[in-house]
């Protein structure tokens, strides 16, 4: 890795900033590796110190601390957020406890890094804007964490759009596809639980491609239409629950599954360009296929997250004899991120992307500047993700007909 990064540094160590993180599970693993590695890659003008981590079986969260590299464990949110030692509540609980933990971690003066989606419903969405909107006047600044913007090669096309290289956008193309729910004995995990996750593919995946979208184009999406489908109704309860997605020997009972397996829609972005998405849980063979391709006057880009080091460019204003798509390696140290990692054409991962989470808050932090995504891109990404519901329950499609003939 560069020393760059470090060379600036003082030989003070910069001021430290409390973590508190609620929640030990995939997003729990992964967003601690974030806290433990920012400080050690980047030069950031706080020290991120992972002061106390909170789950409710203390058995479990002990054991989780101690290998997360956490200095202390809690078993009630309430202590976390009261604790003197914590500066910034981290929450990566299931959605449906993300409002009660955000408004409480703000009100009782704490910075906010919220995982996504932002909530499970929009009501619960706008009472974290509110809460976040009342506490940036008190100096406190909240983030939702949507990682993929923080995939260099996705950073990289944002500037790319944001320079005019596209033209004028005409087309937005997303998929995102995964397979853990292929076979109908997966486990019934809160995943499927309406009441825990507010939706499944949805909110889970769909939440991702919508905010990258938005985030892309700089556009947020004016219209949606959509079908959605649960196709293995009813799953086995599990008897535990597993690290990442829950996937433990499940018993015989069997479970009402009340979110979606799939979600399909299209839409509009407010300039008229045309947006097509695909979430699903089912696809099998399909491990973490998050693909997205965009089309402008000037060009074209198509991006891969199971290649997340590539980016696809085609500049349509080169002779057309020349022209065509380009893959370019996102490894340079001109690249977003890059100059602080490996040399060229030594990749990142997944892993790599709530690192520059954690760098970009910490900056955010230190300069009182409002950290992106916000609670209010979280709010907007929940709207869609509730008319794209409402449009599947209307079930508006059309069925073919033959043509009459006299
Ligand atoms: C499970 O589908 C999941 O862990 C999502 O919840 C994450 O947000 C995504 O990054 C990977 O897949």
């Amino acid at each position: 890795m560069s020393t760059t990064e470090h060379e600036d540094e003082s030989a003070t160590s910069p001021p430290r900033l409390g973590v508190g993180m609620v929640g030990y599970a995939f997003m729990g693993a992964a967003h601690s590796q974030g806290w433990r590695t920012a400080g050690r890659v980047f030069a950031l003008p706080l020290r991120p110190e992972l002061a106390a981590l909170c789950g409710r079986d203390r058995a479990a969260v002990g054991r989780a601390a101690r290998q997360l590299g956490w200095a202390a464990a809690e078993t009630d949110w309430r202590a976390l957020i009261a604790r003197e030692d914590v500066d910034l509540v981290d929450i990566c609980t299931p959605g449906d406890s993300h409002a009660e933990i955000a408004v409480a971690a703000l009100e009782a003066g704490k910075h906010v890094l919220c995982e996504k989606p932002l909530a499970n419903t929009v009501a619960e969405a706008e009472a974290m804007v509110e809460a976040a909107r009342a506490a940036r006047e008190r100096g406190q600044l909240a983030m939702v964490g949507f990682n993929y913007r923080r995939v260099p090669a996705a950073a990289f096309a944002r500037q790319l759009v944001a320079e005019g290289r596209l033209g004028t956008l005409r087309h937005v193309r997303v998929t995102y596809l995964q397979d853990w729910l292929t076979d109908p004995a997966s486990p019934l995990t809160w995943r499927l639980d309406k009441s825990k996750a507010g939706s499944g593919a949805l909110g889970d995946l769909g939440a991702h491609v919508v905010d990258l979208a938005q985030y892309l184009t700089g556009e947020p999406l004016v219209g949606v239409s959509a079908l959605t489908e649960t196709f293995t109704t009813e799953r086995p309860v599990p008897e535990g629950s597993g690290a990442w997605l829950g996937s433990t020997g499940a018993g015989g009972r069997l479970g009402p599954v009340t979110v979606d397996d799939a979600a399909l829609f299209i839409g509009r972005t407010a300039s008229g360009a045309l947006a097509s998405f695909e979430a699903t849980r089912v696809a099998a063979g399909r491990k973490n296929a998050l693909t997205l391709e965009l089309n402008g006057s000037k060009g074209s880009l198509s991006f891969d997250l199971e290649r997340l080091n590539e980016l696809s460019f085609h500049d349509h204003t080169e002779p057309a004899a020349t022209s065509g798509f380009r893959r370019i390696l996102v490894t340079e140290p001109e690249h977003p991120y890059l100059h602080a990692w490996w040399p060229p054409g030594h990749g990142l991962g997944y892993e790599h992307t709530f690192v520059h989470q954690a760098r970009d808050l910490v900056h955010a932090l230190a300069s009182g500047e409002q950290p992106v995504p916000t609670f209010e891109d979280g709010l907007q990404v929940q709207r869609v993700l509730a008319a794209v519901e409402e449009s599947a329950a209307k079930n508006s499609v059309y069925t073919p007909v033959p043509q009459q003939t006299s």
